[in-house]
């Protein structure tokens, strides 16, 4: 007999990383909710790591917010509120900051995790009602520069230009700092399935990670030298005549200087600048250019660099010169990391960006925004400084900050100036499900609702719109963010334009982002659903022979069968003509063309540059920073769920045996790692993986062991990306807790530790 929950379950996604799996929800009694499979959607089938697993967890009231909270003047203290106490104090701290000191003193800053609607919104809420240039998010430490790279070299920044339903069939893939095995679990099935089909893996990571363990050749560069790996690569391939030159002459431009560039990076030198010797380096390029079709795919690892710009370009110069771009099964990818990583970053929350992914200093876009929101394109303001350099002003010209969708004190780099630039501030308020480290800093914290709560879109790393889906409801005293920045808007004069309701933000995204590069106007909801997701650029008219390009997806709800002359599509249970019919989506990009003027993808002349802190007597080893499985981000969800936190309960120091011996450190002793910024102390994990010069910290906590506390803000001159991935530091044993004198508080400690 079923069961009386035994209902359908409502099928959404889950709310962390970009692979967005689709999972199934089945309400339970009291709010909550039950995670089931959900094998229909191609990208995950029914597959979960951990986080998305126990998701749920974080929907209790016991470690969420479930009412506002506000900073009073009599104890100094965070106490509950009213929502009408809390957003009157809002409203009076961002229009008293605007009115003191002009529209540019009051700040906004968002997240890659916000629903595109979300994004939209802030961006114009801080444009309209604001009326400032202060907007940025913390997708500029996540994929700037590589979304940077793209724009350069394509015309277009989508992550992936193909589905990743197309790794399996390519012949080899360079995987470049990613660690996608802890990242994207379910993802790995990917480069499995390559592998047995006759594929190749190779991983680049200064660390023989799960995902390294994978791979056919592991190639192991001192963090911070990615660009001289590329260029090496590139000198071997033109010295052993292995370019392609018709696609070079037929579909590029900016070869000659390129190539320049890359014949001055002689092996030998780039085997003594990264560490990797000569033969794996040839190796890796005789692996690469032995099949028809290859990718490059890069992650954090190269791309959080103050060259991370050059460094991307640098890859998309091996891909553009083997021809290994803009056909089927080749070509290079970024992968995103958060949530609506790829579509928080098109929408507006950019401080260089306007909605569809258009330029915020474009005449014509500024003009066709200007007239979506019924305002004049000169009220619009420029734009404004990027994430860390508007954090850096926050106490000086920034005075007020409203913060939605990121927890800085813990994620941004050089965290412990950050944290204090945020105390100075005249007024912070926080929209958060948790009271996250940085919440607990804000005059003003709303509660705001989760994405099992809630309905929007999400964008994946794909480029595939997702949908969403509300399966519960919220706790009484939460809001959606949409609620909060139409109730903030009402009382800073803008009764209208800030629509509640998810679907109708969606609508007027869709004409907002109509004609721009990241054009969603021919997506609805209900295609979303219907086709299991739609790609960009989808604009709403019918597909011309002019879109070239764009090829159909062939998972099972975009399929077209090859000798299908009428080209009709064949999208969820209906039948779509493409002659007449709505635009089917763009799942694979550049086919025919790039998305630059001429059509041809353009070639950087980029060279070797070192990072921006090198080692020295004083600072002898590197640090490197990044991830574990269990924990997501800041941590601030993930580090509220019991499951998660038994699997990964605090910070380590990942260090080679070598350098453990040298320091006479052992397993779980308490080692101090000192930069410029600060010193962070956290146990011992000694590991033959990593290499001897370098040390590793995951970054999801906040406290003595924050690696954010020491890592370098040098930014890249072009995408303003900071160094999370190479900074110089000294390691040293730290005083064991138990010295402190207390031995019980820290057993307990330990054990809370696991
Ligand atoms: N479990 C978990 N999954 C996540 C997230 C999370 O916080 N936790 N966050 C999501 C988000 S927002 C993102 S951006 C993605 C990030 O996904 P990844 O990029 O896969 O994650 P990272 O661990 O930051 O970095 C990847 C690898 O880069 C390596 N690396 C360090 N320095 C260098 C270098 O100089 N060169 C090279 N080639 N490699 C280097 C590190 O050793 C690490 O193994 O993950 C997403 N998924
Ligand atoms: N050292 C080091 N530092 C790094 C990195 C690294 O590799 N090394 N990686 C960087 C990268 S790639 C990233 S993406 C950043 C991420 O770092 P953060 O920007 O801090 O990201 P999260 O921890 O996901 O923070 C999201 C916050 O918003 C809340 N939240 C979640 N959903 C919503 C919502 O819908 N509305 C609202 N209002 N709030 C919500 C969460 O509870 C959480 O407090 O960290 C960066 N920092
Ligand atoms: S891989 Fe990413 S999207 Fe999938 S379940 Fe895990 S956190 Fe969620
Ligand atoms: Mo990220």
């Amino acid at each position: 007999m079923p069961a009386p929950n035994a209902a359908a379950p409502i099928q959404t996604h889950c709310p962390y990383c970009a692979l967005q799996c689709g999972m199934g929800l089945r309400p339970q009694p009291g709010s909550v909710v039950e995670v089931v499979e959900r094998p229909d959607f191609p990208v995950n089938r029914g597959a979960l790591c951990g986080k998305g697993r126990t998701a749920p967890a974080v929907l209790s009231s016991q470690v969420r917010l479930t009412g506002p909270l506000v900073r009073t003047h009599a104890t100094g203290r965070l106490e509950p509120a009213t929502w009408e106490e809390a957003l009157a104090r809002i409203a009076e701290g961002l229009a008293g900051t605007r009115h003191t000191y002009g529209p540019d003193a009051v700040g906004v800053f968002g997240g890659g995790g916000l629903t595109n609607e979300k994004a939209y919104t802030l961006g114009k809420f801080a444009r309209l009602v604001l009326g400032t240039s202060q907007i940025d998010y913390n997708g500029r430490f996540c994929m700037s520069s590589a979304a940077a790279a793209h724009n350069k070299a394509f015309g277009l920044d989508r992550g992936l230009p193909f589905p990743l339903e197309d790794i399996p069939r390519t012949g080899c893939v360079v995987l470049v700092g990613s660690n996608l095995a802890e990242t994207m679990p379910p993802a790995l099935r990917y480069l499995t399935e390559l592998k047995e089909n006759g594929g190749t893996l190779i991983v680049i990571d200064p660390r023989r990670t799960r995902t390294a363990e994978q791979a056919d050749l592991h190639l192991a560069p001192r963090p911070g030298t990615d660009l001289a790996l590329a260029l090496g690569m590139l000198h071997l391939v033109i010295a052993e005549g292995r370019t392609d030159e018709e696609f070079i002459r037929e579909r590029t431009s900016g070869w000659d200087e390129a190539r320049a560039t890359a014949m001055a990076h002689w092996p030998e030198h780039v085997e003594r600048i990264t560490g990797v010797p000569l033969p794996q380096l040839r190796e890796a390029v005789r692996m690469f250019c032995a099949p028809e079709a290859a990718m490059v795919l890069t992650a954090r690892g190269p791309e959080q660099q103050s060259k991370g710009t050059d460094t991307v370009g640098a890859w998309i110069n091996l891909c553009l010169a083997t021809g290994r771009a803009g056909r089927p099964l080749s070509g290079y990818g970024c992968l995103t990391g958060q949530g609506n990583g790829q579509g928080g970053r098109e929408h507006g929350q950019k401080a260089d960006q306007l909605p569809g992914y258009r330029k915020l200093t474009d005449p014509a876009a500024r003009a066709h925004v200007a007239e979506v929101w019924g305002v004049e394109p000169d009220t619009l303001p420029g734009p404004g400084r990027s994430a860390y350099e508007l954090l850096d002003a926050l106490g000086s010209e920034v005075k007020a900050l409203l913060l939605m969708g990121s927890n800085p004190v813990v994620s941004a780099p050089r965290a412990a100036h950050i944290e204090e630039r945020l105390r100075s501030l005249d007024f912070l308020a926080v929209a958060d499900v948790v009271l996250s480290e940085t919440a607990a800093l804000a005059d003003v914290v709303l509660p705001v609702t989760q994405w099992a709560e809630e309905t929007g879109t999400t964008t994946s790393l794909e480029g595939r719109v997702l949908l969403r889906r509300q399966a519960v409801s919220p706790p009484p005293g939460v809001r959606t963010d949409l609620e909060v920045l139409h109730a903030l808007a009402g009382r800073l004069g803008w009764e209208k334009g800030f629509p509640t309701d998810p679907e109708e933000v969606f609508e007027e995204l869709r004409r907002a982002s109509a004609g721009g590069p990241a054009d969603y106007s021919g997506i609805t909801y209900r295609r979303i659903v219907e086709e299991n997701g739609v790609f960009w650029p989808c604009p709403e008219r019918p597909p011309h022979p002019a879109d070239g390009g764009a090829e159909v997806c062939e998972d099972a709800s975009l399929d077209v069968p090859e000798d299908d002359p009428s080209g009709d599509v064949h999208a969820g249970a209906g039948l779509v003509s493409q002659a007449t019919g709505p635009h089917p989506g763009t799942p694979r990009l550049f086919l025919d063309r790039f998305a630059t003027d001429d059509g041809r993808a353009r070639f950087t002349a980029v060279g070797h540059r070192p990072a921006a802190e090198e080692t020295d007597a004083e600072y002898p080893v590197l640090l490197t920073t990044g991830r574990v499985v269990a924990q997501y981000q800041s941590g601030a969800q993930t580090r509220r769920v019991a499951e998660l936190n038994a699997a990964a309960p605090g910070p380590f120091v990942e260090l080679h045996p070598r350098l453990a011996d040298r320091m006479g450190v052992a397993e779980g002793d308490p080692v101090a790692v000192v930069s410029r910024r600060g010193r962070a102390v956290a146990p011992a994990r000694i590991t033959g993986t990593i290499r001897p010069d370098t040390v590793f910290m995951p970054f999801h906590w906040p406290g003595e062991g924050r690696a954010n506390t020491l890592t370098n803000p040098a930014l890249d001159p072009t995408s303003r990306m900071p160094e999370f991935k190479v900074c110089a530091v000294r390691v040293e044993p730290a005083k064991a807790p138990d010295q402190d004198g207390d031995p019980d508080r820290d057993q307990s400690r330990n054990r809370n530790r696991g």
